[in-house]
């Protein structure tokens, strides 16, 4: 009977530990930026522990890495993943944790004897984060066809890199197709990365979807001149341009309320010298709600100030979407599975939406998808001090296991998974 069966939380400690050793940062959080040596040898590690498993590993073009352990049955399967790339500034839980637990729970299947109806995967998808390679979820996308394969290798990267011969220099340029092929259902285990379930003192979330994410990179155009000579009217002020539109964004995110988010995570001036006024300026705007209304509503305010702020300071600002998704939901007959075996393993657990975008938001395009989200310590993530106690993790690996038990009984044409 596996209703009882729990995972070895020791043993998923052990990995997320030494995991989180490969591009070690200050303050025990990782660097593993997509397709860099960091980025592989986290990959030969895991891909170790998957081919020490005994499981069928394969690699698809985008470098996308699926290890299967058969079922009973052929067909489609029950996958469960996340990723192993990192922001500059990541810890050591962010993908990892979904990842590591999906090894878990295959190990404690096996260690048990137990043969699941259908095959179960573990995945983890390149370049979740599009820190280096925009967009974000890269991977998913194109494994869900999202994205046409060759169009992102030829993506280039913030350090002028290409997709696809970082992916060849690496060794991960794998032969398996994309698309690949759909799995009967997906559920990933992710850190909530936001202030929520702690607040409220739950130890589960049932996540019932992700919000909408728009990326755009400004290049402004103004004129670079003596900081000391020209008169104010006189100038053309990349660096003031680029300054203003980090203000308005705060400042529309405050006056929308709600769900509305805004950021400008990335912004460089040149000739960025004290004496000069900057003639050019790159910044990134991170714009997000679970309303689609909303962010549209969002972007075209911003459009327009852009638009009003080129024209009075005399500057050409030029745009590139470098993200775009809409708001996804989640099945419900997922999130209730989350919610039915959270309750019966006797966690706290309440529903809530991501405010970050995660795989599961791609694969939900092509099967029944759902999230299961474990408490981050004072909501903090991408940073080394992100946190969620070990007794949280173990938690959200047992609902893991059980939850991919449930949804491999279940009948997905019908309506009940749990
Ligand atoms: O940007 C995000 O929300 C995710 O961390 N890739
Ligand atoms: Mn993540
Ligand atoms: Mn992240």
């Amino acid at each position: 009977m596996t209703a009882g069966m729990r995972t070895d939380g020791d043993r998923l400690l052990r990995r997320i530990g030494e995991l989180a050793t490969i591009g070690p940062i200050e303050g025990g959080g990782s660097c593993r930026l997509a397709l860099t040596e960091e980025d592989r040898l986290g990959r030969d590690l895991v891909v170790a522990w998957m081919r020490d498993l005994g499981l069928d590993v394969t690699i698809d073009g985008i470098g996308n890495v699926v290890a299967v352990r058969p079922g009973r049955l052929e067909g489609p399967p029950t996958m469960t993943g996340s990723h192993i790339d990192t922001v500059r500034t990541g810890g050591r839980y962010d993908g990892n944790l979904g990842v590591l637990a999906g090894l878990e729970v295959i190990e404690t299947l096996a260690e048990n004897g137990v043969e699941t109806e259908h095959p179960l995967a573990v995945a983890f998808f390149t370049d979740e984060e599009g820190s280096r390679f925009p967009p974000d979820m890269l991977g998913s996308l194109v494994y869900v066809g999202g994205l046409g394969l060759e169009e992102a290798l030829d993506i280039s990267g913030i350090d002028d890199a290409v997709v696809g011969d970082e992916l060849e220099r690496i060794g991960y340029r794998g032969v398996a197709p994309c698309p690949g092929p759909a799995p009967r259902a997906f559920v990933e285990l992710h850190i909530e990365q936001g202030p929520v379930l702690e607040a409220e003192g739950t130890t589960i979330g049932a996540v019932t979807g992700v919000q909408g994410i728009s990326w755009t990179e400004f290049t402004i155009e103004g004129q670079s001149n003596h900081a000391g000579t020209t008169p104010m009217h006189l100038r053309h002020d990349a660096g003031y341009a680029a300054a203003a539109i980090a203000a308005h964004v705060r400042f529309l995110a405050l006056s929308m309320g709600d769900r509305q988010v805004a950021t400008v995570g990335r912004l460089g001036l040149h000739p960025d010298l004290v004496n000069v006024v900057a003639g050019s300026a790159t910044l990134t705007v991170d714009l997000r709600n679970t309303d689609e209304d909303r962010l549209v509503a969002a972007e075209q305010d911003l459009a327009s100030f852009v638009a009003d702020l080129a024209s009075s300071e005399g500057v050409s600002i030029s745009d590139r979407t470098l993200a775009r998704f809409e708001p996804v939901d989640f099945d419900p007959r997922v999130v209730e599975t989350v919610g039915t075996v959270a309750d019966r393993l006797g966690h706290t657990v309440q529903s809530l939406p991501s405010g970050a975008g995660h795989d599961a938001q791609m694969l939900a395009r092509v099967c029944p998808t759902g999230m299961i989200f474990v408490p981050s310590r004072n909501g903090i993530s991408h940073n080394p001090a992100e946190h969620t106690d070990p007794v949280d993790l173990v938690a959200g690996c047992d609902v893991l296991l059980q939850t991919l038990l449930a949804l491999d009984r279940a009948d997905l044409n019908s309506e009940a998974t749990s």
